[in-house]
Order: structure tokens, then sequence, then C-alpha cells
């Protein structure tokens, strides 16, 4: 299906729903993370209620996902499996993002109790697949972030430079730092994301293993490059 046919029947299953609950994959990763943000903001933009679905543990996260959480907590709303069975009418709708097997969202145990479900993804599918006709898989696809970058797009929905590092952080991840999976079509997007203001340098930040720590030798080292400056001028002078 094209993306522009599934966008318009995407549209108007989420105006028709009470609340809309997004599901990333169960241990979410940057693209996971990244594509929930990007959907979150979509049904915003058509007034509805979103929540992204994480059950993961926020502390066992790596520092970039958790620097990426937190900064989205301003921007929209998470919840845990627990809450989202509680709070769910019987007109909700279930969008899940890179991901498309039943046991791999957090949600399994009560998938029936969605009115609909529909599923955006570049993985596979296979037997595992929840039953749904409202699918967009696209294995072709480089990430959930790439869909999502042209789905935001579509949807007129701002992407500004934060977002944008987030789905150039998911893009990342899934195409090996650019080199796997990287069709013209994936640099493109890169290219719409970097234009939007989203940095490379920002996002290799992220996946640095403990990004504070790196940040603070950072400060030193040109402290230290600073003091030796002036020293060398000091010493010229
Ligand atoms: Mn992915």
């Amino acid at each position: 299906m094209d993306i522009k046919e599934f966008k318009i029947k995407l549209d108007e299953l989420i105006i028709n729903s009470d609340i809309v609950f997004i599901s990333p994959h169960i241990r979410a990763d940057y693209d996971a993370l990244a594509s929930s943000i990007a959907m979150s903001l979509i049904v915003k933009k058509l007034g509805k209620e979103a929540y992204i679905i994480m059950s993961d543990d926020i502390d066992k996260m790596e520092q970039g996902m958790k620097t990426i959480y937190n900064e989205a907590k301003e921007l929209t709303s998470f919840t845990t499996k627990e809450k989202a069975e509680q709070i769910l009418t019987d007109n909700t709708l279930l969008i899940t993002v890179d991901m498309n097997k039943t046991y791999l969202t957090s949600c399994s145990t009560f998938l029936d109790k969605f009115r609909d479900i529909a599923i955006i993804d570049h993985h596979d599918p296979d037997q595992d697949t929840i039953a749904t006709e409202y699918q967009y898989i696209m294995p072709k696809l480089s990430s959930a972030s790439e869909i999502l970058t042209e789905m935001m797009i579509l949807s007129n929905v701002k992407i500004t430079a934060r977002i944008a590092d987030y789905l150039l952080a998911g893009i990342f991840l899934d195409t090996n730092k650019f080199t796997k999976n990287a069709s013209s079509k994936t640099m493109e997007t890169i290219y719409k994301l970097t234009k939007k203001g989203g940095e490379i340098a920002r996002v290799t930040d992220f996946f640095t293993e403990d990004y504070l720590a790196d940040r603070k030798i950072q400060n030193l080292v040109s402290k230290t490059r600073f003091i030796t400056y002036t020293a060398a001028i000091a010493i010229g002078g």
C-alpha cells in the first residue's frame, strides 16, 4: 500500500478514536523510541490524546536513550501497560511502531481490548504478525524512523531540530551508522532531517557509552587547550 493511502486510512482511525496508544517493541531502542515520539505528535496534531506505552525499566536504559526519553516527556505522554489497560475505552486505537509481532508488544495480554490496531514497521511479517488489516510494513526501508519522517511531512507536523535528532538516531542505529540498508531514499531522509536542524554530531553523542562522563572529559580537554594556548602566548610574549 502506498504511504499516502495508508496515511488517509490511519488518520481516519485516529480521528474516530477516544484515545490512541502507541506501542514500540519491548526493550525499546532508538528507532522504536524516536518513531513512537513522532507518531504521538501526528496523533496530537489531529486533536487526539496519545500515550506511548513504555514498560521498560528506564533506569536500565543506556544514557542516550534516557536523554531522549527525559527530553520527550516535555513533548508527549508516556504510560505503562498497566495504566494503559486501565484507561483504555472500547473505542481505543493501538498503533505499533518498529515491530509487528504479538510477542513484541508489552500489550500482548490485552490486544483484544483495542477497537483497532495499526502497524507501522520495517521488519518482515510472519505467522506471529498481529492480525489486522491496517498494516504499513516495508521491509525494504531502513527504519521506522525513515517511515515516520515521511509521515510527519505528509501530516504537516513541524519537525523541530530535536525531533530530527531523534529520528536521525533511529536511522543511525538501524543502518549501522548509515552504512547498511541505506538507500538513496534513506540518504534523502537524512538530508531532510539535517535541513530541519538535525545534527549528526549530537546523534553520535547519544551513542557514546557514557554520554555525561564523556561531556565532562571534553570540557576538561577544551579547558586544558585554553590554558596551553594562554601559556603559549605568555611564552611567546
Ligand atoms: Mn527499527
